[in-house]
């Protein structure tokens, strides 16, 4: 029994190392940003290793702590793993008139609060070009041109934000494109009156969040860290 559940943490374990040194790059994916998160959650077991110790520290009962501890361990590390799997990547932006209306912050820690994880954010002016190349899929509505002048006539504040369904529920958090439908407790529906001033943008699926990280950051703009937070924001009980 002990030793078909040793075999199953040493297979998780491997895996996840295997996972982690398949990375080229020093910079970590997602998954494999996780996947160390598993493994530094090693740090557990000393804690749960005392069990069966007196309080003077000697183990008085070893077999307890063994049968105690390799169960949770391989549960731990194969959860983290199925985890690791579900995380995703969003393209979020702060409009010019998100920027000029002083909504950052707001807008921000709406993300922040829910759990979600920020792994990319910069300040720029996008030429009209680049607000083209980003609103391609929109060329033939009558809108178009004034969308894009509008994008390239101030600061956009761009982010990349990380997490499990971040794609979809971002775009929840954000509300209707037109504020007058967004539902009131949404970005848009709370602070936006106006379609044409709806101060933010939010990627509309895993491709288009897929081109418009590329589009809006270098790989080398996109942060992979090990939030203090994960534990908290994704134990499944
Ligand atoms: P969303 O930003 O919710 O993904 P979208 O991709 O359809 O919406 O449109 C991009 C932006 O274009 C939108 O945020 C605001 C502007 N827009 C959309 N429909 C519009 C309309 N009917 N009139 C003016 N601007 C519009
Ligand atoms: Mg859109």
């Amino acid at each position: 029994m002990s030793s078909q559940i040793f075999r199953s943490v040493s297979r998780a374990t491997r895996s996840i190392i295997s996972s982690a040194s398949k990375q080229k790059s020093s910079l970590l994916s997602g998954r494999s940003a996780s996947a160390a998160a598993a493994i530094s959650y090693k740090g557990v077991l000393p804690a749960l290793a005392s069990f069966g110790r007196d309080s003077s520290g000697n183990t008085s009962s070893t077999w307890i702590a063994g049968a105690f501890m390799l169960p949770a361990a391989a549960y731990m590390v194969q959860d983290q793993e199925a985890h690791a799997a579900e995380m995703e990547r969003t393209f979020i932006a702060i409009k010019p008139d998100g920027v000029q209306r002083g909504l950052i912050s707001e807008i921000i820690s709406r993300f922040e609060r829910k759990g979600f994880k920020l792994v990319a954010i910069k300040l720029v002016i996008p030429s009209k070009s680049f607000a083209q190349q980003h609103y391609h899929d929109l060329k033939e509505r009558p809108f178009f041109n004034g969308l894009c002048d509008f994008l390239s006539s101030g600061p956009v504040l761009a982010m990349v934000w990380e997490g499990e369904g971040v794609i979809k529920y971002g775009r929840k958090l954000i509300g209707a494109t037109d504020p007058q439908k967004s539902e009131p407790g949404t970005i848009r529906g709370d602070l936006a009156v106006g379609v044409g001033r709806n101060i933010i943008h939010g990627s509309d699926g895993p491709e288009t969040a897929k081109d418009e990280i590329s589009l809006w950051f270098k790989p080398e703009e996109l942060t992979s860290y090990i939030s203090n937070q994960e534990k908290w924001v994704y134990g499944v009980n």
